[in-house]
């Protein structure tokens, strides 16, 4: 088995546009991405999405909703505006993918990714859910 570990990933919206950011170094360098990373001892969910929020991208907002839960297992990591038909998901997570189409239809979702390494998805499961 695996220990797990919370990860926020905030996507900030426009209605023909989204927001991602080009990770610099380090898990998942030079692809882009939504705003989060770890959720801190003592803080929620919530807060930790908003802190990396602002953290990563500058922006503060008042509410956030939850659009899905994705468990990743790894066998073995400048804010720029995207209209949403030009998504450079050549450059992203492989799995971004399969779960954005989701979230651009309003769907909410549970799914399961297991890579080898960084670019690899050996096995996924994603479906539709009623409640994240
Ligand atoms: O969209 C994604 N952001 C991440 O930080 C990691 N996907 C992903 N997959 C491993």
């Amino acid at each position: 088995m695996f220990t797990s570990r919370i990860y926020t990933l905030v996507l900030v919206m426009k209605p023909q546009q989204i927001l991602l950011g080009m990770k610099k170094r380090g898990f998942g360098a030079g692809r882009w991405n939504g705003f989060g990373g770890k959720v801190e001892d003592g803080e929620s969910i919530e807060e930790g999405a908003k802190r990396e929020l602002l953290e990563e991208s500058g922006l503060t907002v008042d509410t956030l909703q939850k659009i899905g839960k994705i468990t990743f297992e790894f066998v073995e990591m400048r804010p720029q505006w995207f209209q949403l038909e030009q998504i450079p998901f050549s450059d992203m997570w492989p799995d971004d993918y399969y779960w954005f189409p989701l979230m651009l239809q309003k769907k909410k979702f549970h799914g399961y990714f297991k890579f080898q390494g960084q670019d690899t998805i050996l096995d996924y499961t994603l479906s539709e859910v009623e409640i994240v």
